[in-house]
C-alpha cells in the first residue's frame, strides 16, 4: 500500500505527479498546514523535520522528496522516469535530480520562509531578495543547460522534469518569473500538457495560473 502525505501544491506534488505518470494505485492523505498539522505529534513521528511530504510504502516511511522519487522511480521502473542503471544518462538524471533539490529546492525555503534565517523580523525582507536574486541566476543557469532540448535529458522524459515543473510553478509569483525565460516557460507547457500532469493539478485543486 503507497500512501503520499500532501499537501496542495508542495513539494509533495512531484511524488504525485510521478504517481500519476506510474499508474499505481495509492492514497493521497491531506496535511492540513492550515492547521499546521505537519507539526502535530502523530506527523513528526512520520517526519520528525516536521515537513511535507511524506510516503508511506508498506512498512517503509520515506521523507525528502528527492528520495522518494528516487524510490518511486526504482520500484517502478517500467513507467521508465528514470534512465538504466549504470547509463550515462543515469548519471545526468542523477546530477538534475540532486542539483534541483539541494539547489533551487533549498534556495526556495529561503524565499518562502526568510523569517527562518534571521534573528531580527525586519531583516527577513532583505533575506527574501537575496534568495530571489540566487534563484534568478539559478534559473538562469537551467534555462541554458535546457536549450532547445524537450527534457532536461534530451529526448528522454524523466521525473527531473516533473521536478522542474514544480520549481517554474513555485516562482509564478516572483517579480521575474522562471516561466519568462525563452526555454523555461514552452518547457513547462509540455511538462503541463501531459495528462497525469493534468490529473495530479487537478486532483490537489491547483488554479491558474499554474506556472
Ligand atoms: N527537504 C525537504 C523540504 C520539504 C519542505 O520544505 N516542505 C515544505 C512544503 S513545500 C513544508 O513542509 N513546509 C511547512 C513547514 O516547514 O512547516 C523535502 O524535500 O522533503
Amino acid at each position: 500500500m503507497l500512501a503520499l502525505y500532501y499537501f496542495p501544491g508542495n513539494a509533495s506534488l512531484l511524488p504525485h505527479m510521478m504517481l500519476r505518470e506510474i499508474g499505481a494505485e495509492f492514497e493521497l492523505r491531506l496535511v492540513d498546514r492550515d492547521q499546521n498539522a505537519q507539526k502535530s505529534a502523530d506527523y513528526l513521528k512520520l517526519n520528525p523535520n516536521g515537513r511535507i511530504p511524506v510516503l508511506v510504502d508498506g512498512d517503509l516511511v520515506l521523507f525528502e522528496t528527492a528520495a522518494i522519487a528516487l524510490h518511486l522511480a526504482d520500484k517502478f521502473p517500467e513507467a521508465g522516469l528514470a534512465p538504466a542503471f549504470g547509463t550515462r544518462e543515469r548519471a545526468e538524471f542523477y546530477k538534475w535530480m540532486i542539483h534541483l533539490t539541494n539547489t533551487p529546492q533549498a534556495e526556495y525555503r529561503a524565499w518562502f520562509y526568510p523569517y527562518e534565517h534571521v534573528n531580527e523580523e525586519a531583516a527577513a525582507p532583505s533575506v527574501k531578495q537575496a534568495a530571489e536574486r540566487r534563484l534568478n541566476r539559478m534559473f538562469d543557469v537551467i534555462s541554458e543547460q535546457l536549450g532547445d532540448k524537450t527534457w532536461l535529458l534530451g529526448e528522454r522524459f524523466s521525473a527531473a522534469d516533473l521536478f522542474l515543473l514544480m520549481l517554474i510553478r513555485w516562482g509564478r509569483g516572483m517579480p521575474r518569473p522562471p516561466r519568462s525565460l525563452p526555454n523555461l516557460g514552452a518547457f513547462a507547457e509540455r511538462v503541463l500538457a501531459r495528462p497525469a500532469v493534468q490529473k495530479a493539478f487537478e486532483a490537489e485543486g491547483l488554479k491558474a495560473p499554474l506556472i
